[in-house]
């Protein structure tokens, strides 16, 4: 597990429309600015082979696939940077991670499918230290920009996937409310990571 790793894993979760990917660039720039090894990854990461065919998946709705096999691509398309990740956790590199398992099973389980069903195919997947989940109203999400054509981005899916995550919800999660200013979320969000970059191995 990656505890044993002198790296850190920090996970930043949340709703289409949260400011994952804006939280994400200011944390990778602060950590690099303290002289961290940082590195960024992206899930669904839309570069590999797998993740051309997610990319057709969400961008044309036409598409069928099964929601059984769009599920197992998207933790396939996880399962294939592990190995990427555990060197760099070997290195001590802190990786920020856009996305990774829990987005995998809230929003295939908001669709229906078995929620433990739905956990099996991420099962061993490096665990994080630390799951930042920003918590944005369908409302406010509504108004940055309004939803994309993205098959997922809609009101109704949105509600139901948040619903999933609360599911999820663990100890080693810090529940964001990102309906704040993008400068208040990022103080949160270096304010728990510094905590954890401060743990030891030993003590964890
Ligand atoms: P993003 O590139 O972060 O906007 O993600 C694209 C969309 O795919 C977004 O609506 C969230 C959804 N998504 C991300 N990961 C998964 C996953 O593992 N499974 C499913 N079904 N959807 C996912
Ligand atoms: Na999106
Ligand atoms: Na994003």
């Amino acid at each position: 597990m990656v505890s044993h790793y002198p790296g850190r894993l920090i996970v930043i979760e949340g709703l289409d429309r949260a400011g994952k990917s804006t939280q994400c660039s200011r944390l990778f720039r602060t950590l690099e600015q303290n002289g961290r090894n940082v590195e960024m990854i992206k899930f669904p990461d839309r570069g590999t082979p797998m993740g051309q065919i997610i990319d057709k998946y969400l961008t044309d709705n036409t598409m069928n696939l099964s929601d059984q096999a769009i599920h197992l691509l998207f933790s396939a398309n996880r399962w294939e940077q592990v190995p990427h990740i555990i060197d760099k956790l070997k290195k001590g590199t802190v990786l920020i991670v856009d996305r990774y398992m829990y987005s995998g099973i809230a929003f295939s389980a908001a669709k229906g499918l078995d929620f433990n069903w739905c956990k099996s195919p991420d099962v061993g997947l490096p665990e994080p230290d630390l799951v930042i989940f920003l918590d944005v109203s369908i409302e406010t999400a509504s108004k940055r920009g309004g939803y994309g054509e993205e098959r997922y981005e809609n009101a109704e899916i949105q509600s139901r996937v948040r619903s999933q995550f609360l599911k999820l919800k663990e100890s080693n999660w810090l529940w964001i409310d990102a309906n704040k200013s993008l400068d208040e979320v990022e103080a949160e969000v270096n304010n728990e990571v510094q905590k954890v970059l401060n743990n030891s191995t030993q003590n964890r």
